[in-house]
């Protein structure tokens, strides 16, 4: 018999040969089996039902062409992705990426990530992620309009409310939802509001969805603070990213009192002493669509640095919100020498594995991904709760039930790696904990 160290070594070598190239797929899976070893030997019978390979197997993956016209009539043909990952839990649940850089690794990286990620909101919700290389910078809405119609033209027969329900990602927002919801419903004649979430609150969508993800993360570190007797009141914070995530957790981290004084797009980074403008940033963001250089051209004490380190800037607070692996061993040390006291990933994977230890080994109060932003896909699953009884509830309410399912899900990842004898390591914690509640579904429902 090998022992589970062993046996972990060997399932993680078979990913990597089984899907060979997916670099971040490999990061992900091997992350996770890591913190497998302590679970295998208080259950054997998840190694004896092969529980872990079966788990790193997507139940199913589709890729697809996605052929389009832009505004001077020249053809377009992008590749399209939805992998079905685990629906032990609920039906396929995970958002849509499009971005350049999507191919089947990010994806099954992403799916894989949101598997254990939904687990932890304890919310009936499996995991899967979609999206395409097409690149939506420069594009204009009629451009993206048709992107986004020839895309929901082959997706639209592989979903639905009690099968996958797609959402948001990297450059997939209220816009896009808008656009894929439209030709679903023309597709098939229905108005079925639970197919797709992070739709307009005017028509089907849940309030604070837009909100979620960077609102629940800032819960998540608020957590992590308390757990050590602190708070996020006066903390000089960095966010990096200026899109969906980046810009509410900023806005949550000014509510409680602390002062962001740094973000960044794929360009550059600004840093504002005085703390960041957010009016100004959704303005650039959300209504103009421009570049973050412009808050530096209007706010005249803010300084913008092209393509530099923004993890070079000191603060205690640290929030990744933009890429997987933006934050590095290196950054990692940086952020610890200028006094960093807790690491929160709004984004997914943001941190290389390397940058991890370093804080670790550290003490910093590090928050992974997978249980830090889970309060974007949380708050997709009440807005599915509010599509199946046709209801919409307030701002006040949605909020509040998002903090509690966030206050949850630190417990569960607090308690997790403390019963394994980790305390105070959430990495291990929420590897844990959702991987337990995935492989007891899973049991239960038979070898299918
Ligand atoms: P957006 O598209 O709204 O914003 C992405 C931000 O990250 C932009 O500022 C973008 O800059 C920057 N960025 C993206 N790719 C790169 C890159 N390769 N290098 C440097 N910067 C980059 O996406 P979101 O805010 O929704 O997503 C951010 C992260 O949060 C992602 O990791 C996503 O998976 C994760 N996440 C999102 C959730 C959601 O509900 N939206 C939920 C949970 C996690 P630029 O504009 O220059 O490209
Ligand atoms: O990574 C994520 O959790 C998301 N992009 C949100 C997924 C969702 O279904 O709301």
């Amino acid at each position: 018999m090998s022992s589970p160290n062993e046996r972990l070594d060997s399932i993680y070598q078979q990913v990597v040969a089984r899907n060979p190239g997916e670099e971040e797929f490999h990061q992900a899976v091997r992350e996770v089996i890591e913190s497998l070893d302590p679970v295998l030997r208080r259950y054997p019978e998840f190694a004896e039902h092969k529980m872990i390979e079966r788990i790193c197997e997507p139940e199913r993956q589709i890729i697809f062409r996605v052929p389009w016209e832009d505004d001077r009539g020249e053809i377009h043909i992008n590749r399209g992705f939805r992998v079905q990952f685990n629906s032990a839990l609920g039906p396929f649940k995970g958002g849509l990426r499009f971005h350049p850089s999507v191919y089947l690794g990010i994806i099954k990286f992403l799916g894989f990530e949101q598997v254990f990620k939904n687990a932890l909101t304890g919310l009936p919700i499996g995991g899967g992620k979609g999206g395409s290389d097409f690149d939506p910078k420069g594009r204009s809405d009629n451009e993206v309009m048709r992107f986004c119609q020839s895309f929901m033209t082959e997706m639209y027969r592989h979903i639905g409310e009690y099968m996958d329900v797609p959402a948001g990602d990297i450059g997939v927002g209220g816009r896009e939802v808008g656009y894929l919801f439209g030709q679903y419903k023309r597709l098939t004649g229905r108005y079925e509001s639970g197919v797709l979430t992070g739709k307009d609150p005017a028509w089907g969508g849940a309030l604070v969805r837009r909100e979620s993800t960077g609102y629940g993360a800032v819960y998540f570190v608020d957590e992590m603070l308390k757990a050590r007797n602190d708070s996020m009141e006066g903390k000089i914070c960095v966010v990096s990213g200026s899109g969906n995530v980046a810009i509410y957790t900023i806005e949550k981290i000014h509510q409680l009192g602390g002062k962001v004084v740094a973000c960044s797009d794929s360009a550059g980074f600004v840093y504002d002493e005085e703390g960041l403008d957010l009016d100004l940033i959704k303005q650039i963001k959300e209504v103009e669509r421009r570049r973050i250089k412009a808050y530096a051209d209007t706010r005249k004490q803010a300084k913008y640095t092209p393509k530099g380190d923004i993890w070079a800037v000191p603060c205690q607070v640290a929030m990744p919100s933009a890429t997987q692996n933006e934050l590095d061993e290196e950054h990692a040390r940086t952020l610890v020498a200028n006094g960093c006291l807790a690491v929160g990933e709004g984004a997914n994977m943001p941190t290389t594995p390397a940058g991890i230890r370093v804080f670790l080994e550290a003490g910093v109060a590090f928050g992974p991904g997978k249980a830090t932003n889970a309060g974007g896909v949380a708050t997709s699953a009440l807005e599915m709760q509010q599509n199946a009884s046709r209801d919409s509830w307030s701002f006040e309410y949605t909020e509040e039930r998002l903090a509690s399912i966030m206050r949850g899900v630190h417990r569960t990842c607090w308690e997790t790696a403390k019963d394994f004898d980790q305390p105070g390591n959430y990495v291990v914690g929420a590897n844990i904990a959702g991987f337990i509640r995935v492989a007891e579904a899973m049991l239960a429902l038979g070898l299918v």
